[in-house]
């Protein structure tokens, strides 16, 4: 079910539980800025998810609400995360659903990074 973009920060998500160790993900990178580890339903051969360390519920809060260095280090450890997978040569794919038309369910930011084939010109 796609979040309503405007709903507060909801600290019970299941991306919130992933952050604090409440529950369980294969790991791929953390640092002080973002933990990212492997979608638990990939649509391609490599399917991270990469989420800042901070209460944002999409790309749209974040952009707007997180600290200069919050978003220049989840930004340099999404682009660590694709080149640790050796994926920048022959390529790779980032995705970010926003709110109910983006078709968002998790309320935290999190940016789909798919990999490991030829991934055509589109994704639905
Ligand atoms: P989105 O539609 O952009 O909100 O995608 C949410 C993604 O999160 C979806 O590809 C499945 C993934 N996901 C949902 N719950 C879990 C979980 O508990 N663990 C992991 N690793 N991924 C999850």
């Amino acid at each position: 079910m796609p979040i309503d973009p405007r709903q507060p920060y909801d600290d019970a998500n299941i991306f919130a539980r992933i952050l604090r160790g409440e529950i369980p993900c294969n790991k791929v990178y953390e640092d002080d800025f973002a933990l990212a580890f492997h979608d638990i339903a990939p649509q391609a051969p490599v399917h991270v998810l990469v989420i800042p360390k901070g209460p944002y519920v999409s790309w749209d809060d974040f952009s707007a609400h997180a600290p200069a260095d919050l978003i220049a280090g989840y930004v340099r450890a999404v682009g660590h995360v694709a080149r640790e997978l050796g994926l920048v040569d022959p390529g790779y794919r980032l995705l970010a659903n926003i709110g109910v038309d983006g078709g968002q369910e998790v309320p935290h930011l999190h940016i789909h990074l798919f990999g490991g084939a030829p991934l055509g010109r589109m994704i639905s």
